[in-house]
């Protein structure tokens, strides 16, 4: 195929209805909260007594206030972590809230968190963790039925979802045995009963993982694909290539949508990149941790949602079920900080001329000011229900003889959002 054809087609590889709602959420809390908060642990190891859970302060609307201020649209909660404490009543096992002291075992903290954010027109999301090192049936394909169990659960009596989020991470059973997960079956559960709502997994289908869990986007995060990460990421068993391929693809690879790894691809999938990082070192609350700087979760804002993905804050709750204050003072400094930035659009009241193309794949557009402005950052977006087709942008000024010949930046994947931050600059007329 001629690269001209194949650029045609990979400008076509469109995103779905739910892909886009997704991109709109552009920045959520992840929360992880369960008997490793208790514990002090990052990963329970399933043995955890149900009774040392008792948040006794645990205040949904709370979160969901803070959370809002902060900027974030949803959230998405540990409905169950890989040491596979529920925090609903599930009816598949014994190992729940329903067994903690918690509400005298009447209490459901995915019912909160669900109310307190469609009440207040917020996303609600869950993780259920595949991994599970509770279960007795780890290991063998009852464990399939039990977590298929479990996501009916959670995806019919919890009202809309927006994003289920799952993991890659598994363990051996009792048995010994490596679990095999029933991905397809789960997605199929996912698209009967929540069918707008997006699925994370570490390779798709709808939300692909970054790669890190520090919160870094790539430079250029394309969303358009090779098919063959989405879909056969993983080697075989015994690390051999899948028969036929000639090459892998693993999200963590430094490159994914370059055009050299779109071209040899076995075709082009829409599937973006969502960065996940937590507030602290670590995913599940410990005292003595202290919150990221400022300077860096804004980094990463403009990085990750200025940067064609979403960003997916976690922050966990204290054993009272609480938010941190010094975390709470970050969140609302964050959030002061996106609303200041972004608050006033010298652009929108300026003039908007779309020249001449210059070839049938280069054009340029002109901004006109009324008056002088100072600015310090652009805002660029491609209409990304029709797929990405800006594969590089150029920015130029006037110079003295009002020619527009000085570039002050020269960037690749615009997709949903491309923020440009700046040393500040003057608009002129
Ligand atoms: C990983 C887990 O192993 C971590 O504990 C954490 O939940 C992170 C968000 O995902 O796969």
């Amino acid at each position: 195929m001629d690269i001209r054809t194949f650029l045609k087609n990979a400008s076509q590889v469109i995103p779905s209805e739910r892909q886009i709602e997704w991109f709109n959420t552009e920045f959520y809390g992840f929360i992880h909260f369960g008997v490793n908060t208790f514990t002090d642990k990052e990963w329970g190891d399933g043995t955890e007594d149900p009774s040392i859970f008792n948040p006794e302060k645990f205040n949904a609307e709370k979160i969901v206030d803070i959370f809002k201020k902060a900027g974030m649209k949803g959230l998405v909660i540990t409905a169950k972590h890989h040491d596979g404490f529920c925090l609903w009543p599930s009816r598949y096992t014994e190992h729940s809230i329903k067994n903690s002291p918690y509400k005298n075992g009447k209490g459901d903290i995915v019912r909160e968190l669900a109310d307190a954010c469609h009440k207040n027109d917020f996303k609600f999301g869950f993780y259920l963790s595949p991994w599970d090192r509770n279960s007795e049936v780890y290991g063998t394909d009852e464990y399939n039925t039990y977590y298929k169990n479990q996501l009916t659960e959670l995806l019919t009596e919890y009202g809309k979802v927006f994003h289920v989020w799952f993991d890659g991470a598994c363990g051996e059973g009792p048995n010994g045995k490596k679990q095999e997960y029933d991905f397809d079956g789960y997605i199929e559960l996912i698209r009967k009963y929540q069918p707008d709502a997006t699925i994370f997994n570490d390779h798709g289908p709808d939300v692909r993982w970054c790669g890190n869990e520090s919160g870094k986007a790539r430079h250029s995060e394309w969303a358009v694909v090779p098919h063959e990460l989405v879909f056969r990421a993983e080697k075989q068993t015994d690390g051999s290539l899948l028969p036929g391929k000639t090459k892998y693809i693993y999200n963590t690879d430094k490159e994914l949508g370059t055009l050299s790894n779109i071209m040899f691809s076995d075709g082009l999938s829409f599937c973006p990149g969502e960065v996940d990082m937590s507030i602290r070192p670590g995913w599940f609350y410990h005292e003595n941790e202290e919150p990221h700087s400022l300077e860096r979760l804004w980094k990463t804002y403009l990085n990750t949602v200025g940067g064609n993905c979403c960003f997916h804050l976690n922050v966990p709750p204290t054993r009272e079920g609480l938010i941190d204050p010094r975390d709470e003072k970050r969140l609302y400094e964050l959030g002061e900080k996106i609303r200041n930035t972004f608050s006033y659009d010298i652009a929108e009241n300026a003039g908007f001329t779309e020249n001449e193309e210059m070839s049938e794949y280069q054009t340029s557009f002109d901004l006109k000011f009324d008056k002088e402005e100072e600015f310090n950052c652009i805002v660029l977006e491609e209409e990304i229900e029709k797929g990405q087709r800006i594969e590089n942008f150029s920015l130029y000024m006037k110079d003295d003889f009002g020619n527009y010949k000085i570039q002050f930046f020269e960037g690749t994947c615009i997709g949903h959002k491309k923020s440009v931050f700046l040393t500040p600059k003057k608009a002129t007329t």
